[in-house]
């Protein structure tokens, strides 16, 4: 019998060895900040591969129980979490992951810093991440629209790096009518003399082990549709820790995500504070979810760095048909792929977080603010979609090891999935690029952005790829007035392929400006061989504009005649 044993692959600090992530944090950090940045993150960097990734890894193998009855009959809807859950909590507090962003160390870079520490974070964290969002999210609505009783109360509990006094947030809008769509929701606001009183069922709340949620609501008798609905804070629980006038029905049984506690809620007469005042309640959560949607995009690109951390490890230590598989070029190619797919999202990624500190500052050109707006869900749908592709390329790298539990490989892609659902979908995000579009006129400034860094680039061995990207630059620029003007349908059912090469476009202008400032040769391999590739891949205006296909569409994606 043989006595080999094939060695598994081996994290090594995350910071310390993540040449991109040190490379765009020196160019974008200013130099004085830079150390002590530099010094958390390497710090950091160990824990996420020790310490953390313990708790992440017995998190997801403890996952959370409903105990809906006590021993003597009483009902008490109990949530019970795994001790490292709750550790997850308290290390996510006393890190500062959400401080970061309110605190503001470094003014607008904060979001930088803070997004780098998440970056690392999310793929050892067994999706903690997620009540961090959405934690993040309810922070900023306050910060913007809240009163200062919360201000003075909820804002420092999200916001604390006190693991006693930290609270996370949910956030409720997902119901059983409506799902993405929002303005079917059904739950009720009562006022009671106080405040209101919230009664309906939220059929999708992750992370009920929070303090808090914001949810949405209509005041009895207002309207229906997005307008008549109302964005209210409420408390989840009593003094003695317990669920208070909330009714868990039952926690999800997901995909993946398993250490997540979701679950459907019953409310049955919740107290509620209305917040930012009555109606609107769409447009005043999405300042939540537009937060929420950039942990999403760093979540994605923290999953894919992890992914191919492992399989870049253990390419040289798996001898396969004589020879490690790092000397096999076609595994070679597979690997380097997967690095262009991972660079191109991070990126775009972090170029979304330094706008998002600037604008929350004050300090982003109206150009920059349109622009922001655009990639917000640009990005989050590129990444997540690219997020599960290369999880499942990663897995395959494996063979078959991959395909087994205990290796902690398969759970990257199961939790992968869900980065392309929850926030908004590929294609709801790709019809929110085309409200960003119309409602902010966000499309000329997304255009000018990306061609003035083009026009900045000056090395002469990057010329052939600028002018790749130039020319792909036009093909985008082109083909929203074109499949615009046909009418119909032409311009929804095209958003999707529009939005991917928005994405693929912009990620090129900023891999090249990488590659300009960067001095080391691989940038500029990265960015060139980017550059190469299919930068707008079926970015035709005839197919969208064509009547005919479009009718097709039905017959042929309904798989029917009629
Ligand atoms: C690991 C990372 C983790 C992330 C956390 C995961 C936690 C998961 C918890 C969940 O809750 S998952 C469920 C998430 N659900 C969604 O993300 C909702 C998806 N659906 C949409 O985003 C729809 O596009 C939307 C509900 C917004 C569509 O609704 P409507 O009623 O058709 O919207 P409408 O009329 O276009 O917009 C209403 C207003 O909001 C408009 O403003 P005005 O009233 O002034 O015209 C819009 O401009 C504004 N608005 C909509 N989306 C916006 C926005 N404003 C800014 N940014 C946006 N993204």
């Amino acid at each position: 019998m043989s006595d080999f044993f094939q060695q598994g692959p081996q994290l090594e600090n995350q910071f310390l060895s993540d040449r991109v992530l040190r490379s765009l944090l020196k160019r974008k950090i200013p130099a004085q900040f830079l150390p002590e940045v530099e010094a958390d993150l390497t710090h950091f960097g160990e824990r996420v591969v020790t310490d953390i990734l313990e708790m992440g890894q017995e998190a997801e193998a403890q996952p959370p129980r409903l105990v809906p009855i006590d021993p003597w009959g009483k009902r008490i809807d109990q949530i019970e979490t795994s001790r490292a859950w709750k550790e997850l909590d308290r290390v996510s507090a006393k890190e500062g992951i959400v401080a970061l962003g309110y605190e503001r160390p470094i003014g607008e870079y904060s979001r930088l810093y803070q997004f780098a520490k998440l970056y690392l974070f999310h793929p050892s964290s067994a999706i903690y991440s997620c009540p961090l969002a959405m934690t993040d999210g309810a922070a900023r609505v306050i910060e913007l629209m809240g009163d200062a009783d919360l201000k003075a109360n909820a804002f420092r509990h999200l916001t604390s790096r006190d693991p006693d006094k930290f609270w996370t947030s949910g956030q409720w809008m997902t119901e059983k009518t409506g799902g993405s769509d929002v303005s079917n929701t059904e739950t009720i606001a009562r006022p009671d003399g106080n405040g209101f009183r919230l009664y309906g069922t939220k059929w999708f709340t992750s992370a009920v082990s929070a303090q808090m949620s914001m949810a949405l609501a209509r005041i009895e008798g207002a309207p229906a549709g997005n307008k008549g609905l109302s964005l209210f804070y409420v408390e989840l629980r009593d003094a003695k820790g317990q669920l208070d006038h909330i009714r868990v029905q039952r926690l999800k049984d997901k995909l993946g995500t398993k250490a997540l506690p979701t679950a459907e809620l019953i409310l049955e007469g919740l107290p509620a504070k209305l917040v930012g005042g009555p109606g609107d309640g769409v447009k005043k959560i999405a300042s939540l979810f537009n937060v929420t949607r950039v942990y999403n995009s760093v979540c994605a690109i923290g999953y894919m760095r992890r992914g191919l951390a492992l399989a870049q490890d253990y390419a040289p230590r798996r001898i396969a048909f004589g020879k490690p598989l790092s000397e096999h070029p076609l595994h070679l190619e597979t690997l380097a792929n997967m690095q262009m797919d991972f660079e191109s999202s991070f990126h775009l990624t972090f170029y979304v977080a330094e706008l998002l500190g600037k604008d929350e500052l004050g300090k982003a050109t109206p150009e920059e603010s349109a622009c922001l707006r655009l990639l917000m869900p640009v990005t989050k749908l590129y990444t997540a979609k690219i997020g599960v592709a290369l999880a499942s390329e990663m897995v395959e790298s494996f063979g078959g090891a991959g395909y087994v539990e205990d290796t902690g490989i398969p759970v990257i892609l199961r939790n992968a999935q869900v980065l392309a659902i929850w926030e908004g979908t590929t294609n709801v995000l790709s019809l929110d690029m085309l409200r960003a579009i119309d409602k902010e006129s966000a499309f000329a400034p997304f255009i000018a952005l990306c061609r003035r860094r083009l026009d900045k680039i000056t090395k002469a061995e990057l010329v052939p790829s600028v002018l790749r990207a130039r020319d792909a630059l036009a093909r985008v620029e082109k083909f929203l007035p074109l499949v615009a003007a046909a009418g119909g349908d032409a311009l929804q059912a095209s958003a999707r392929v529009f939005a991917m090469a928005a994405a693929r476009v912009c990620a090129a202008t900023l891999m090249l400006e990488h590659a300009e400032w960067e001095k080391n040769g691989w940038a500029f391999a990265s960015a060139t061989r980017w550059c190469a590739g299919d930068l707008t891949p079926g970015l035709t205006p005839e197919h969208f504009v064509d009547p005919v296909r479009l009718q097709e569409a039905r017959s042929v994606g309904l798989n029917s005649t009629s």
